[in-house]
């Protein structure tokens, strides 16, 4: 009685069983939008308070703050950071909150990308 294993070679149709071929889908993945997180002049608001906004809620350095502050301050309007939805709801939450109890009419709004 033989007890050699069972190989390949002993299909008639040559096709091993053992083999699988894989095809590997790879769908699409989406990326969640972004959205810019802008702020907006007004002529009430005293600088160093927006300065103080873009360093404690942005992270931001004074100097970076700062020109971001004057550009808002010249051109009417900056954008502040691109953060997904959540994040840059929060932000604009955060900043009008603030400004809000501070009594200055400073706007901050976000726009998708
Ligand atoms: N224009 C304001 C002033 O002269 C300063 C200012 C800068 C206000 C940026 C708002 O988002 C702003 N005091």
């Amino acid at each position: 009685m033989s007890l050699r294993p069972i190989t390949l070679s002993d299909r008639k149709d040559g096709n091993d069983p053992e083999s699988t071929v894989i095809t590997k889908t790879r769908p699409k993945t989406q990326r969640p939008p972004l959205y810019k997180v802008l702020l907006l002049n007004d002529d009430y608001t005293p600088m160093e308070f927006v300065v103080h906004i873009l360093e404690r809620f942005f992270g931001l350095s004074h100097a970076q703050a700062f020109e971001i502050m004057l550009t808002v301050h010249k051109k009417g309007l900056a954008v502040v950071g691109v953060f997904s939805f959540e994040v840059a709801e929060t932000k604009v939450a955060q900043v009008m909150d603030f400004a809000r109890r501070h009594q200055h009419p400073l706007q901050c709004t976000m726009e998708k990308e």
